[in-house]
């Protein structure tokens, strides 16, 4: 078990003591970390947090000695980065979704990428049906109601039915698939896209995300980010989705049109979406942040204690496993 000091969760940098960083690979931590992955790395490896962009100066000197680097799903580990660590072996990713590290620089540079599949596949096909059961019975709108002592004035307007609604799934991965599974459960019909249609699955099958936006009432994205879905959802998307779907998107900011998220909604050209991530995270514009037809969540669909020590447990595996020359747990395909 490890203990984490109160001072160590509050720090808005950790510098590791001199006496702990002796001979041990060096890891640069490319962005702010879970204090508990925090620990396990400084317990293992001499580490410099975010120095790259915090103390350039600093920076330039250590680089020639950088042998990992710690990312997470929102971290940017560009080729311009990985060419300033000559002696770069491994990039441990602490998230499934691997769209900020520039996977052919590194590949290009012999260096494997690592991320944390299967793990928080639960925790995220759950949020992203909380999210679809939040929006369509508007149970955030409802409890500020309850607690704003609106009541007594009159009940809440009536809000729209899941079971047995129609969904559709834009990325029938791990991910989408236990978000299938889920909606079973719910009597929903269930649709998906993907690039390759899937050969034993049984759920109806669209070539693109326009086409199954029109047969469906609730629309959930959970593909991967990065160049090839940027703006996957969008204008035509929305409309065919229609005034009476909703969008639901769990996957990366990036693969939504946000500026065509924010018309459809203030034009009632969709009903409502639900979101847990952004374009431009921490960043939410103040049109979705100001509409009522919307429920938003900080990038936590991951976010539990269980899953967040499995992910810890497996990204930090990777960087041990390497740094002791055996096999990686789960390098990136
Ligand atoms: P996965 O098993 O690799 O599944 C990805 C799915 O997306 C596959 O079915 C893939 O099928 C499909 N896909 C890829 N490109 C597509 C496109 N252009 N159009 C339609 N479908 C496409 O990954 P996963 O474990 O389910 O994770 C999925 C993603 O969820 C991650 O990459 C990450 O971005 C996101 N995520 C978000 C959070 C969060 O906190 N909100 C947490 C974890 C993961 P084809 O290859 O056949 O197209
Ligand atoms: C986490 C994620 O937010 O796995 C992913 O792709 O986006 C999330 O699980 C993340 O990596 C923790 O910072």
């Amino acid at each position: 078990m490890i203990n984490i000091s109160a001072a160590f969760c509050k720090a808005a940098v950790y510098v590791q003591p001199v006496e702990s960083s002796l001979s041990r690979p060096e890891i640069l931590v490319a962005v702010k970390l879970w204090p508990v992955y925090m620990e396990m790395l400084c317990e293992a490896y001499t580490v410099h947090d975010r120095v790259h962009v915090l103390d350039p100066a600093r920076f330039a000197a250590i680089a020639p000695h950088i042998r990992g680097i710690a990312a997470s799903g929102e971290a940017k580990v560009p080729a311009a980065l990985i060419q300033q660590l000559p002696a770069l072996e491994i990039i441990s990713v602490f998230g499934v979704g691997y769209d900020g590290v520039d996977v052919a620089a590194a590949r290009a540079r012999g260096v494997p990428v690592t991320n944390t599949p299967d793990v928080l596949t639960d925790d995220v096909a759950d949020l992203g049906v909380a999210l679809m059961l939040s929006i369509s019975r508007r149970i955030p709108q409802a409890d500020k109601f309850v607690r704003a002592g609106l009541w007594p004035n009159g009940p809440l307007p009536l809000s729209r039915k899941v079971s047995g609604a129609r969904l559709g799934i834009v990325g029938l991965g791990r991910i989408g698939q236990a978000i299938a599974r889920r909606a079973e459960g719910f009597g929903m019909s269930i649709a998906y896209t993907t690039r390759n249609k899937k050969p034993d699955c049984t759920y109806m099958y669209y070539p693109n995300a326009q086409a199954l936006a029109r047969e469906v009432d609730f629309l959930i994205v959970i593909t991967p980010g990065g160049e090839a879905t940027r703006g996957l959802i969008d204008a035509e998307v929305l409309a065919a989705l229609g005034p009476k779907g909703y969008l639901i998107n769990v996957a990366r900011g990036s693969v939504v049109d946000q500026a065509a998220l924010v018309h459809a909604v203030t034009t009632g050209a969709i009903a409502g979406a639900a979101l847990d991530v952004f374009e431009d995270e921490p960043n939410v514009p103040a049109e979705l942040r100001a509409h009522e037809n919307m429920v938003l969540t900080p990038h936590m669909a991951s976010g539990t204690w269980e899953t967040r020590r499995a992910m810890a447990q497996m990204a930090f595996g990777n960087l041990q496993a390497h740094f002791s020359g055996k096999p990686l747990l789960t390098p990136v395909p």
